[in-house]
């Protein structure tokens, strides 16, 4: 008997039965199911096989995990999916927008990799593009709230990283970076209906410094709205539960094993206020691996910057419920806004956006090399 695929029918309004999910079981045989019945999927990292639970057989095509549409060809060799959370006004939108140009243009000649967007530009990297225009042409407008449009329609931006045959192993991945809006993430109901923050193989939480108790009069001198005060960690909390309602992302001593990378936005605002040398201030080298040196001393700055700025109840958190996280201080535009008008004032300079992606493909299998005698291997 055929079965409506209620998970289909929720993020892409089809209820057509695609490939049939593998489900889990309880040693007694009975399916394990969520609270509203549905049975639960049994998923690797994606692309990954895992062992279908009527033939015995290893999984021969690969789908989405909360939508389970068939995944492009490629993605056996590897993907990732990468969700990006952070509370409403962090800078998700603008950070996104110039990590798409970077991986696009600065990426490819640092590493010597192509990049492409396997099936064209659409999702939200045409949206991206479109925000990026805006930025950039005389209109100078920064992106509008991004909407919350419940749990259907959260396509990704879909990019290929393909070291080609230059390489003793040829490999690509397949990245899909979704921005989960802040509205969405801010109660742990919604969370837990967002599908593809459960499946995620990384996070990216965004933080936006001006919303910590230190910085809130300074937002408010510029006309910044900081939001409520629990805001950072109302997300937090949201992302915690939503990942720990699957087991799958739970390992030894209850730790979520999903890598956390948290990117703190907006630093050029904060700049002036970091001794000349901080790592905070530099933009790192462009060096064809990933620097983990430098990565490790931006995080051990960020994480105390973080503290001094009030925000220890959320590195706290973050320590007692993460097994793998790195902070990151991101600025996506380089140069304050004319934050009441919503409008930039130079030209847009970023600094450090494509940090978090990099650690996270570093951490997948050794995808990308961490030091110089590995790279070019
Ligand atoms: N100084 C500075 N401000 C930034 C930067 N990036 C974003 N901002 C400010 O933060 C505001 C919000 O940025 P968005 O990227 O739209 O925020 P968001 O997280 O997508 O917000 P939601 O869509 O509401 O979830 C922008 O309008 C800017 O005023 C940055 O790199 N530097
Ligand atoms: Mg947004």
């Amino acid at each position: 008997m055929v079965h409506e695929d209620r998970e289909r029918a929720q993020s892409v309004g089809d209820t057509t039965p695609s490939y049939p999910p593998v489900l889990r079981h309880h040693t007694d045989g009975r399916h394990i199911v969520d609270e509203q019945g549905r049975p639960l999927l049994l998923h690797g990292r994606l692309g990954s096989k895992v062992v279908c639970d009527r033939c015995g057989c290893p999984t021969q095509v690969a789908i989405c995990p909360s939508c389970h549409c068939l995944l492009p060809q490629g993605v056996e060799d590897g993907a990732l999916s990468v969700a990006v959370v952070g509370a409403r006004n962090s800078g998700k939108t603008v950070f996104l927008s110039q990590l798409d140009w970077q991986l696009m243009h600065t990426v490819p000649e640092r590493f010597g990799v192509a990049v492409d967007y396997p099936g064209g530009t659409a999702g939200l990297a045409s949206k991206l593009q479109e925000y990026r225009k805006k930025m950039t042409d005389g209109q100078r407008q920064l992106p509008e709230q991004t909407r919350v449009e419940g749990n259907r329609g959260q396509a990704p931006a879909v990019y290929r990283w393909d070291w080609g045959p230059a390489r003793k192993r040829h490999a690509s991945r397949v990245i899909s970076i979704y921005d989960t809006p802040g509205e969405a993430v801010a109660t742990l109901q919604r969370t837990t209906e967002l599908g593809h923050l459960r499946a995620a193989d990384a996070v990216v939480l965004v933080i936006d410094p001006f919303s910590l108790s230190e910085n809130r009069e300074l937002a408010r001198e510029k006309g910044i709205d900081p939001g409520s005060e629990t805001l950072a960690n109302d997300v937090l909390d949201g992302l915690i539960g939503s990942l720990r309602y699957d087991d799958q992302n739970v390992g030894k001593g209850k730790l979520l094993t999903t890598p956390l990378a948290i990117a703190v936005t907006k630093m050029d605002a904060f700049w002036s206020q970091f001794p000349e040398g901080s790592p905070l201030r530099t933009t790192g080298e462009a060096v064809p691996y990933f620097d983990e040196e430098d990565s490790k001393s931006v995080h051990d700055f960020v994480l105390s910057q973080l503290q001094a700025w009030g925000g220890a109840n959320l590195t706290n958190k973050i320590a007692a419920n993460f097994k793998t996280f790195r902070y990151f201080a991101v600025s996506a535009l380089g140069d304050e806004p004319s934050y009441r008008d919503g409008r930039l004032t130079g030209t847009v300079s970023p600094t450090r956006v494509v940090d978090p992606v990099l650690w996270i493909l570093s951490g997948d299998r050794k995808f990308l090399p961490t030091d110089s005698s590995q790279s070019g291997s």
